[in-house]
């Protein structure tokens, strides 16, 4: 079982559609255990693309970033993370399908809706970035009745 990062981007919960992208994980069978909203703070966005320093696109993520809540997701699965990459599609908004995430709502590149981890290693990286180990509220299946 693997645990994955996932970002709704400022501008997500502006346009109202923070249901239909979560609707996406869950109905693909992933779990949401850990959620929360959040600003976040410049050094958080720094650390967090500390690879994209110096790209030129970094002042315009940081800034946009910087812009408004995010929502911050801990999701859980088999292959978590590469799904989660999958449910999401690719970053170039020209590559990005329909039926894919960014295909379906991005309109620019730089702000393509969502973020995701990318490895094992950025997936454990990020997550500790962004919560505690108490605020990871784990949970089991039942047996097949609603309640
Ligand atoms: P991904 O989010 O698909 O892992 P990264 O990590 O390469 O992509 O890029 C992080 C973020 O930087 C992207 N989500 C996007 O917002 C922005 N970004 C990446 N490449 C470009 C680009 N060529 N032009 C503008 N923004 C970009």
């Amino acid at each position: 079982m693997e645990r994955t990062l996932v970002l709704l981007k400022p501008g997500v919960l502006q346009r109202r559609i923070a249901g239909e992208v979560i609707s996406r994980f869950e109905r693909k069978g992933l779990k949401i255990v850990a959620f929360k909203l959040l600003r976040m703070d410049r050094s958080l966005v720094e650390a967090h693309y500390a690879e994209h320093r110096g790209r030129d696109f970094y002042d315009k993520l940081v800034e946009y970033t910087l812009s408004g809540p995010v929502a911050a997701m801990i999701l859980e699965g088999e292959d978590a993370i590469a799904l989660v990459r999958r449910l999401a599609g690719p970053t170039n908004l020209l590559e990005a399908p329909p039926g894919t995430i960014r295909g379906d709502y991005a309109a620019q590149t730089r702000l393509n809706v969502v973020h995701a981890s990318d490895s094992p290693a950025s997936a454990e990286r990020e997550i500790a970035l962004f919560f505690r180990p108490g605020e990871i509220c784990p949970w089991e299946d039942g047996n097949g009745e609603w309640f």
